[in-house]
């Protein structure tokens, strides 16, 4: 594995939105996003910065209607950052696969668990959040991550066992996000091959 060789990029346009995605997993945390959503553009650089990858993102659609919502917006973003982790890991091998982190915000503990198993699922379980941060619906990060593990491979759980604010709430959810992911996709020098005892991921 070249780890200066893990970068993918995705180009997706449908009638809904147009987007155009570089993601590099072994990165220094640049970033350049302008989702059309600011709330969801401070949580994706969140998520690079303590991650340590560089992420590029253009996003237009029907979000930047003031009378639509963001879901088509979150989804497809969801769907091209899976697509271009599938393509930056290539075939997982010498992967750690698994990654976990647990991140305070304040008030706030977010626990992250993954899976680069290419066995999509998420599971996630937070405190009830206000119902918008900016113009971003809150309901809708778990349909981004829903979107992301079913095109990136990722078994991916969320757990906020505790915690008052939203904004916290999906801030320490992002940067454990981030941290997990970093480290389930760093190379484990003892590994050579696929770390699976089925031998295929
Ligand atoms: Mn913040």
């Amino acid at each position: 594995m070249t780890s200066d060789g893990r970068f993918f990029e995705v180009e997706r346009t449908t009638r809904e939105t147009s987007i155009r995605l570089k993601f590099t997993l072994d990165g220094t945390g640049r970033t350049d996003i302008t989702s059309g959503i600011p709330f969801l553009d401070h949580m994706l650089t969140l998520f690079a910065v303590h991650g340590f990858f560089d992420l590029e993102i253009q996003a237009t659609g029907d979000h930047a209607d003031d009378r639509m919502d963001c879901h088509h917006a979150a989804e497809d973003l969801g769907i091209c950052l899976g697509k271009a982790l599938e393509g930056a890991l290539g075939d997982r091998k010498g992967i750690r696969r698994y990654g976990e982190a647990s991140v305070p915000m304040d008030e706030t503990l977010a626990h992250v668990a993954l899976d680069l198993s290419r066995r999509p699922f998420l599971v996630y379980h937070t405190p009830k959040l206000i119902e918008r941060l900016g113009r971003f619906e809150t309901e809708l990060v778990p349909e981004f991550l829903r979107a992301f593990c079913q095109h990136g491979g990722v078994t991916l759980h969320v757990g906020v066992p505790y915690g008052e604010n939203s904004h916290h709430i999906l801030e320490a959810v992002f940067k454990a996000f981030g941290r997990a992911l970093d480290q389930a996709a760093a190379p484990d020098p003892r590994r050579a091959g696929v770390p699976s005892s089925k031998g295929s991921l």
